[in-house]
């Protein structure tokens, strides 16, 4: 797929700094007793046993504050980890959480649209009679807030078609140097294009270690119309 991630959270700060940081910042302490210490006494020995005490306690400090902000602790089994998943909430014509990744043509639209939805009042589309020189993919995409590392996410939702070239839902899992480390596709379990009523289609990703930003596209290849609504993506 030619589309590139367009944004990255910023990965968690690692253990390792947050030792560091707390060795740095107790020895500059020490110095300064050292120096209001000066002539009283040796404080050899004493300087030895503070870096230990130091090293421990920054292990201690920095496991807790990389815990905290572990995408792990952020989710639960059976949430749903997308936002405005049936497409209902948005502003200036657009719907909030989802954004646009196109090759721009004269003939390409992507909308949010409040007339053809399977359920509430709105759904996404994208329409498209531009005969491209390349294969380009158009999707509406999110990346997710949280990262259920380890965990299989499946994705669900329900899509209609008429005269698609081809669509798909996919689920990528990259890491903080642009890897993508993860992937999953409804085209595993079937090829969707043609013209199709509402119908709800799935896949799944299990998400590696280093992941760290995942996204979902809904993609339209090529030419033809599709709508989009309820699209989840629950964590197994
Ligand atoms: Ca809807």
């Amino acid at each position: 797929m030619y589309v590139k991630l367009i944004f990255r959270a910023k990965p968690p700060r690692p253990k390792c700094l947050n030792v560091l940081t707390c060795i740095y910042v107790l020895t500059r302490i020490k110095a300064c007793i050292d120096v209001c210490n000066m002539g009283k006494e040796n404080t050899t020995k004493n300087a030895a046993l503070f870096i230990i005490i130091a090293f421990i306690l920054g292990v201690i400090i920095g496991y807790a504050v990389h815990d905290n902000i572990s995408p792990i602790s952020q989710f639960e089994v059976g949430e749903n980890i997308l936002q405005n998943s049936g497409f209902e909430n948005g502003s200036d014509n657009s719907p909030s959480y989802w954004f646009e990744a196109v090759i721009p043509a004269e003939n390409l639209s992507l909308t949010w649209d409040n007339k053809t939805r399977l359920n509430g009042s709105r759904s996404i589309g994208i329409s498209n009679t531009h005969n491209y020189s390349e294969t380009v993919c158009n999707n509406w995409a999110q990346t997710t807030e949280k990262i259920p590392i380890g965990h299989t996410l499946e994705l669900s939702g329900w899509i209609k078609t008429i005269d698609a070239e081809s669509v798909v839902m996919v689920i990528q899992c990259w890491d903080n140097v642009y890897n993508m480390v993860g992937f999953g596709t409804t085209q595993t379990a079937t090829e969707i294009n043609g013209t199709n009523d509402w119908q709800m289609y799935n896949a799944s990703v299990h998400v590696p270690n280093d992941t760290s930003n995942i996204v979902v596209r809904l993609t339209l290849t090529g030419t033809g119309q599709v709508w989009f609504d309820d699209v989840k993506l629950i964590v197994k």
